[in-house]
């Protein structure tokens, strides 16, 4: 049934409790005890006069946030992520709390990718704090000489996980295996620190005695089911036959669990994703007035008109969606778009897309936020799809504003395209 693909190496990366682990690096003092990141700006550590910190601590915690992630130390005991703070205070009242800080997690994120992609830069990016990397070939594993392929890839392994602690400072655990299902499962056999291999001939001792939940793709609602069917471990999904899990779960995601039982996976290492759309935006200094502030708001939108043209070539995409973005005074945000009888990239095309999707909204607010956005992107040489042009609202956070009628519209002549 599947077709006998060459033999693979595939990674799983993963950081080791990482919003608190990029937050050690900043408090060293906190290393090896019990740290819960979730509070808000409220729990900053203050530093007091002789130069120390004083940290919040979950025992003096009252709202309904909850736990985004928790060192080893305070996992210890029982805490974990999405836990209730509260919940998480009885259990480890002494626990330290922080404030989550995403742009401090973005940046070790894109730091830990770079030191890895220094070494394998076969790389599907899975979210801000893991990853696969395809090994396969690299020369460090095509090249090996001698019979102990396995040693190989273990060293290889090791190098990527060194690379990563000198680049961050942060640890992570590795799951490396002949594909994506198995390396997601044998990442975790090891946390934190750690480096699992495997075989295929190591699938009944070290994957069928694992919970059937282990396996990515089996939630809550498949695990209840298979649960009720007296199905536990991997290991006992294994023994049923395809026809049976067919019957009860539909066809392919019944053949899906049977293969997945049995370790198979075949789904390549992506590296790249094609984007759903192309934007650029802009905050301005200070708010602008769609009338008083004419002039410079139509300069602004005539130059993201350009750099989204720009962007579309350099990607090499035509649009048949254009939209408009405006946040104003009062933060509320709107979007508005427009289906093009046909794909464009040409930035005059888009600057009167834009200007026409502006006409829809009221404009008495002063504006904080102006961006335009490309959609349904193509290849310049596709096929174009059935053409008809229509216009529509757009995202369910579009406030309700009806687009202003014409009268007003001839009152407030804003920043048009100059035609
Ligand atoms: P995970 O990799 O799931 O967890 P982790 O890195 O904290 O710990 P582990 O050692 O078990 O891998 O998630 C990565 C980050 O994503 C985590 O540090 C915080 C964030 N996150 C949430 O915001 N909410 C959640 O429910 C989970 C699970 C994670
Ligand atoms: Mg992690
Ligand atoms: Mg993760």
């Amino acid at each position: 049934m599947h077709s006998p693909a060459a033999p693979r190496w595939i990674a799983h990366l993963d950081m080791d409790a990482f919003y608190a682990s990029v937050e050690l690096l900043r408090y060293p003092e906190l290393r090896g005890l019990p740290v819960v990141v979730g509070g808000r700006r409220a729990h900053q550590p203050q530093t007091l006069a002789d130069g120390t910190r004083r940290f919040a601590k979950l025992r003096d915690y009252a709202g309904r946030g909850v736990v985004t992630t928790a060192t080893y130390a305070a996992r210890a005991y029982g805490v974990h992520s999405a836990m209730g703070l509260m919940k998480a205070a009885q259990l480890a009242p002494d626990a330290v709390l922080l404030p989550a800080d995403f742009d401090a997690y973005r940046d070790m994120s894109r730091r830990f990718k770079a030191a890895v992609a220094e070494i394998a830069p076969v790389i599907e990016d899975r979210g801000i704090d893991e990853i696969y990397i395809d090994l396969t070939e690299l020369p460090a594993l095509r090249e090996r000489v001698g019979h102990d392929p396995l040693s190989s890839v273990r060293a290889l392994a090791q190098e990527i996980r060194n690379n990563v602690r000198a680049a961050t400072g942060l640890t992570c655990s590795m799951g490396v295996t002949p594909n994506k299902l198995l390396s997601k499962i044998a990442s975790e056999l090891d946390k934190p620190d750690g480096l699992t291999v495997l075989t295929m001939a190591e699938l009944p001792t070290r994957i069928w005695p694992l919970p059937v939940r282990r396996i990515n793709g089996i939630g809550p609602k498949a695990g209840a089911k298979l649960q009720a069917l007296g199905l536990r471990t991997i290991g006992e999904l294994a023994q049923c036959e395809a026809p049976w899990l067919i019957e009860r779960f539909g066809r392919s995601y019944g053949q899906w669990l049977f293969d997945a039982s049995h370790g198979l996976d075949e789904r390549p290492v992506v590296t790249h994703s094609e984007p759903v759309s192309i934007s650029r935006e802009t905050t301005f200094e200070r708010d602008l007035h769609a009338v008083r502030d004419k002039a410079q708001l139509s300069e602004v939108f005539t130059r993201l008109a350009q750099q989204v043209a720009a962007d579309l070539q350099r990607k090499g995409y035509v649009s048949r969606t254009l939209g408009i973005k405006l946040r104003f005074e009062d933060f509320k945000t709107v979007t508005r778009d427009l289906t093009l009888p046909a794909p464009t990239g040409d930035a005059a095309a888009i600057r009167r897309a834009a200007g026409l999707c502006l006409k829809r909204v009221d404009l008495s607010r002063r504006i904080r936020l102006l961006g335009i956005r490309a959609g349904s992107l193509a290849r310049p040489n596709a096929a174009a799809p059935a053409v008809r042009a229509a216009t529509r609202k757009a995202a369910p956070d579009t406030a309700a504003a009806p687009a202003a009628p014409l009268a007003a519209q001839s009152e407030l002549p804003l920043f048009d395209s100059p035609a």
